[in-house]
């Protein structure tokens, strides 16, 4: 017997599901939510609107039917080892990825990778098509899945359909590399809204619409023959609430005196939280550091530096070769600038609880974000969100989406190691006055501007049809 299954008002896609799978201590395997802004903004709209989540599992070679865990409808999409291999370590990580982060690795074009996007967009975009209600609401998230769009509104005519990106999305002369690139337009125009980061991103995307598609334009819109695409700016933020409360727990703040003890108790502490990619500035930094050692501004003691590197990508190659690059870098540093049992930079390539990264973040006297290109970078965010003390000082990149926000950051361009010396060396150096008074001012904005906010402003848009408020 077929069993109609249940539809949903509310739909969102994207490249994984919102949970981990966990053993509990009998062996049996359960669910259980994933860290992660997005998943948090999202849960409560999807519990409200009775949502589906389609997404894949994390694992490859699994068929699972739809199942129900914290309380959300969560549809499977299955992929193959190859299907891994070639649309998410392929096209999406090792073409999309250094494409639309300013070229900073060479992105591969190769058609087979191509190939595999294409199939494996389309089983995304019919499993969205089978477990949308009429007229529902679907919200189709980031690079891996730019063509669901389209294919979804071939599907389901009916459907009201944003997209968000959330990575950046790059200019004319980068994107025109792209083989694809009108069909990678033709499938974002297949939404309603579609949404980035940064003014830049939306605008990049309403003049390559123009260009490649022969579309006219106005403002934030892109006409079609029967109708009209928003594209627009909606920076995404964190959850302000789950930080402050952290930030707030003694037991989180003992650990942060107890780090700083188990540091040496250091003068500055510095540190770096990212995933391991070549986006996020890591050598750039840790070479800034170094340097002050070596032209002697700053002794082994003065200062120390914790760089978490958290695991990712480990079988694309470019990961792979950074990751050694980093190691050597990390322990020449210290070869040369240690003291026995007090290393300069303390590398840790492992993952951390939120309660241990808010304890890192409360023992940070320098918070240190340096990428080459980011969307946004939400450890900026965060570490604004948990310095209530307002003690802490931000040393930002430029080039992370969150620096049109942050303004009041140590501002530094990455490329620039010795401008990034001098404002490291500042940031380390500036008085308790100058500190609360920018942090003060940075996290009026992100207080103001939490990832609830973020969602509720991107479907407030989708779904009346409007721009939002400037
Ligand atoms: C993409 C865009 C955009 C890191 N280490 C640990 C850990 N993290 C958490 C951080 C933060 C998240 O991972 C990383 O977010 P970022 O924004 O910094 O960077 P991407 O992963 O590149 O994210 C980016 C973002 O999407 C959202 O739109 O901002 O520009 O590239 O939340 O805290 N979390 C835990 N342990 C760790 O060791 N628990």
């Amino acid at each position: 017997m077929v069993i109609e299954s249940k539809k949903s008002e509310f739909v969102v896609v994207a490249n994984r599901l919102p949970v981990d799978r966990v053993t509990d201590e009998d062996g049996e395997a359960t669910w259980r939510r994933s860290p992660g802004g997005l998943v948090t903004a999202i849960v409560p709209v999807m519990q409200r609107r009775e949502g589906a989540w389609v997404g894949w599992v994390g694992s490859p070679d699994e068929e699972l039917e739809p199942f129900e865990a914290e309380g959300m409808s969560l549809v499977p999409v299955s992929l193959s080892s190859r299907d891994v291999e070639l649309y998410y370590e392929g096209f999406s990580n090792a073409t999309l990825w250094p494409l639309y982060h300013d070229v900073i690795a060479r992105p591969i074009y190769r058609r087979s990778l191509w190939e595999a996007y294409e199939r494996v967009n389309q089983r995304f975009a019919r499993a969205a098509a089978e477990a949308a209600a009429e007229g529902a609401v679907v919200w189709v998230q980031d690079y891996q899945l730019q063509l669901v769009p389209k294919m979804l509104r071939e599907l389901r005519p009916d459907l009201r359909i944003g997209f968000f990106l959330h990575i950046p999305f790059p200019p004319m002369e980068l994107f025109q590399q792209l083989p694809w690139r009108r069909e990678i337009l033709e499938g974002l125009l297949g939404a309603d809204l579609v949404g980035f980061q940064s003014r830049d991103g939306a605008s990049n995307f309403v003049r390559l619409s123009r260009r490649f598609c022969d579309l006219k334009t106005q403002g934030h819109e892109v006409m079609l023959d029967d109708r009209t695409v928003q594209a627009d700016h909606f920076p995404i933020s964190v959850d302000v609430n789950e930080l402050v409360t952290l930030a707030g727990d003694e037991s989180v703040q003992q650990r942060a005196v107890q780090i700083r003890e188990e540091l040496g108790n250091p003068a500055s502490m510095l540190l770096g939280v990212d995933r391991l990619d070549y986006t996020k500035g890591i050598q750039q930094r840790l070479q800034a550091f170094t340097e002050l050692f070596e032209d002697r501004r700053v002794k082994s003691g003065d200062a120390v530096f914790v760089q978490v590197a958290t695991p990712s990508r480990e079988r694309v190659e470019e990961y792979r070769i950074l990751r050694d690059e980093i190691e050597l870098q990390v322990g020449r540093a210290n070869g040369m600038y240690a003291e026995l049992g007090a290393p300069i930079i303390n590398y840790l390539h492992t993952s951390y609880s939120r309660k241990e990264l808010v304890a890192l973040y409360l023992a940070a006297d320098v918070m240190v974000v340096t990428p080459l290109r980011d969307g946004m970078n939400l450890v900026a965010k965060e570490y604004v969100a948990s310095r209530a003390d307002l003690r802490g000082a931000l040393l930002l990149s430029e080039f992370a989406g969150a620096a049109n926000e942050l303004q009041r950051a140590y501002m530094i361009n990455p490329y620039d190691i010795g401008g990034t010396k001098q404002r490291m060396y500042e940031a380390m150096h500036a008085g308790p006055v100058e500190r609360a008074r920018r942090m003060r001012s940075m996290r009026r904005r992100v207080l103001e501007h939490d990832v609830d906010l973020w969602a509720k402003e991107f479907l407030d848009a989708l779904e009346s049809g409007r721009s939002k408020p400037e």
